[in-house]
């Protein structure tokens, strides 16, 4: 057996990405350059690296090229003791680096902003070295990511330079974390923050989280869920949280935590939690300067308030900003800040759920503190798997608006389906909001640059749990990398964050780039169209969201599928026209009006803003039943395409992960059919009309399918 030894390790070396592969290193897998001209310019490069200045981002630095080195060259990467002669590689900030700078390319570099950097080659005396330099430490750490992920997807070139700064100031991903270790929505495991071993006990893979963030410029992270327990405040918490905070400072990571809004009564034995009472505003003030104490660099609060059953101003007769502003105060002259989520919806009210937002916080526009943002939700809705743009954003002129995504699959089939969010996100981003400019788009309102704003932010609900592969399903690794990259740059396109992110992961071979990208690139089209085509919204089961559940009843009081499809004999959709809501009014006008008319309206969109007859005659030609048909039956066609593409991969793709996505890939297809059977089946009971021809007939009995399936669905919230 011994001597057998040589050959497996030969073959563990060469097979490159078809070596069994749990996924755990995500998109910062260094495997060996196979090109001979790239290998031998890195070799160069890393045999002599100089780090200007010391500080604890050069030591990330340090520990990313040793792993990089060693990934990409199978050796150890070698440091010079002097900064010319055997060096290669120089490392520093822009001051550091100064004296080797001309004043024009010093201003160049400056300004790129303090997050910004640039890398590129700077002849010194006849001789060339290659730097990396950011204008702080933590942008110095991110010329390095990029640098690695230029050789990695076999881009690099050192004749050319390359500059990049962040769009947008805070980007974020909110953990909705509990602190027993469940994670409300998550698909992947139990929570990574192992609270009860902290502070004495740290799990390696905080590292590795933070080096995958800062990999993507995430500077932010609230490691609580939004649903808070108040117990995060409590001094021995906060010890743990500083362990945490402690070990991201390096990588640019700012920790924040979610504040039950009565903590004061909960923990201060308050009576109230009256944000304008001084023993209130005093508890507060307390707090925050403990919290300070541990971790001076804390980022804030992030807040759900009033929303489903969670504490908040408004038993106080308070209204948002007070609430927010209160926070605001204490946290102030620590430089944190509150983030303030705009998803509000009661139980109680008897209005358009859609309109809930705006109707609170439009009235207070101007009236939050400098130092607060309201984190808006990218749809009015909850995060469907395609909602038209909040219309709050473009609508309020003086508030700091902050754009939440969810990466986790809460209603996008979990860590089961294969659904690449950013071709939604993109969708999104690039919306015309016509305010306040003309030519604004979300991603104009939300990086500030059509607005006043001052604090800008993207946030992302997490998707990461104790699954080896930190997703659940090996592509929700695809989320978080293009939700990061979206947050860096809001225009970026999902099309080159796919091929990149393909690249990382599965490496370099055109055929695996080709297809991989052509089954992403259709997934969430395809997610769309077996779940909720044509504008149709959150008909998935009650409380676990999962499967369909259009037949779910409740009255509109609990917000069921019925309230939202509005299906009957005579036609389906919700009309949130003049004559309905009135919902689309809080769109600016060049929407607002167009829309009003379901012809102008874009038919993604349809039956969100109008209820209309099942004979309605589409652009197509076909009646709108028709149509609903062949939305619901393409959707299981695109997925099986998914699989019949991946299926061409057995043989490029390590057996590992192949096997993993071509099981999910198996299940997915099954999930669609079902979906598509038992919504259709369901709706035809109101249509009476047969199926069109061209279409797979449904299949089943939909008694059958009304049983409700998946009762024990992970991440579902713990008091429901
Ligand atoms: C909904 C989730 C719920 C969250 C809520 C929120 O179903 O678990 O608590 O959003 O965003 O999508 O607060």
């Amino acid at each position: 057996m011994k001597n057998l030894f040589p050959f497996i390790l030969c073959f563990f070396l060469f097979t490159g990405h078809l070596q069994a592969n749990d996924g755990y290193k995500l998109w910062l897998d260094y495997q060996p350059i196979e090109r001979s001209e790239l290998h031998q310019t890195v070799s160069e490069l890393f045999s002599g690296i100089f780090f200007f200045g010391k500080n604890p981002s050069h030591e990330a630095i340090k520990k990313e090229l040793e792993l990089a080195s060693q990934g990409f060259l199978k050796q150890a990467p070698k440091y010079s003791a002097d900064r010319f002669q055997t060096t290669q590689l120089w490392i520093g900030t822009r001051q550091e680096l100064s004296q080797f700078l001309g004043l024009e390319h010093q201003a160049k570099i400056k300004a790129l902003g303090e997050e910004g950097y640039w890398r590129g080659s700077i002849i010194h005396e006849g001789k060339s070295y290659y730097a990396l330099i950011g204008n702080s430490p933590v942008s110095t750490l991110y010329a390095s990511f990029d640098f690695l992920k230029s050789i990695q997807s076999n881009t690099f070139d050192k004749d050319t330079e390359k500059t990049d700064y962040p769009k947008i100031k805070l980007r974020m991903l909110n953990h909705w974390d509990n602190l027993d270790r469940t994670v409300e929505r998550g698909y992947a495991g139990f929570s990574i923050w192992d609270w009860h071993r902290l502070p004495g006990y740290v799990d390696p893979r905080y590292i590795d989280y933070a080096r995958a963030n800062a990999s993507l410029g995430i500077n932010a992270v609230s490691l609580t869920n939004v649903n808070a327990n108040a117990w995060i405040l409590r001094e021995d918490f906060v010890e743990k949280v500083k362990v945490l905070a402690d070990l991201f400072r390096p990588y640019g990571i700012k920790v924040f935590l979610t504040a039950r809004f009565s903590a004061p009564i909960e923990m201060g034995n308050l009576e109230t939690a009256d944000p304008l009472d001084e023993q209130v505003r005093s508890f507060w003030k307390e707090r925050v300067d403990m919290i300070y104490e541990a971790i001076p660099d804390f980022g804030g609060f992030l807040v759900k308030a009033n929303s489903e059953g969670q504490p908040g101003p408004h038993e106080y007769n308070r209204d948002h900003a007070e609430g927010a502003n209160m926070l605001a105060d204490a946290l102030a002259p620590h430089g944190g800040i509150v983030i303030w989520r705009a998803f509000v919806y009661s139980h109680e009210i008897d209005e358009d759920r859609h309109k809930q937002a705006n109707l609170e916080f439009e009235p207070l526009d101007g009236k939050f503190r400098d130092n607060v943002i309201v984190q808006v939700k990218n749809g009015a809705i909850d995060f469907q798997p395609r909602e038209p743009f909040h219309p709050l954003f473009g609508a309020v002129k003086e508030t700091n608006l902050g754009m939440e995504f969810q990466i986790t699959q809460e209603y996008l089939g979990q860590a089961t389906q294969l659904v690449y969010l950013g071709t939604m996100w993109e969708e999104i981003l690039m919306d015309k909001t016509y305010r306040p400019k003309p030519s604004s788009t979300v991603a104009r309102v939300i990086d500030g640059s059509d607005t006043e704003q001052n604090l800008t932010l993207m946030a992302g609900v997490s998707n990461i749990g104790t699954d080896r592969n930190w997703t659940g399903h090996l592509f929700g690794q695809a989320n978080w990398y293009a939700f990061g990259q979206l947050a860096w740059d809001p225009d970026r396109s999902a099309a080159e964050i796919s091929e990149e992110w393909i690249k990382l992961t599965f490496g370099q071979k055109p055929e695996i780039q080709a297809k991989i990208k052509e089954i992403m690139l259709a997934s969430h089209e395809a997610a769309v169209n077996y779940m909720t085509p044509l504008g149709l919204h959150h008909l998935m089961g009650r409380s676990h969201h999962y499967g369909p559940g259009p037949w779910v009843e409740g009255g509109r009081a609990d917000w069921t599928s019925l309230y939202y499809h509005r299906a009957d004999s005579l036609g389906i959709g919700f009309d949130r026209t003049e004559t309905g809501s009135g919902a689309l009014n809080q769109y600016a006008n060049e929407i607002s009006k167009t829309w009003s008319d379901p012809k102008k309206t874009p038919e993604k969109f349809l039956l969100w803003f109008h209820h209309l007859p099942w004979d309605y005659q589409m652009q197509s030609g076909n009646t709108l039943w028709e149509e609903i048909g062949l939305h619901y039956d393409k959707g299981v066609k695109t997925a099986r395409e998914m699989r019949s593409n991946w299926r061409e991969l057995e043989k490029l793709v390590d057996s590992e992960r192949f096997s993993h996505v071509d099981q999910l890939l198996g299940v997915q297809i099954e999930e669609a059919e079902w979906w598509r059977n038992s919504s259709l089946l369901y709706f035809q009971t109101f249509a009476k009309r047969p199926f069109p021809d061209s279409i797979e007939q449904p299949e089943g009995d939909l008694e059958f399918y009304k049983q409700q399936r998946f009762p024990f669905a992970p991440g579902i919230r713990p008091n429901w």
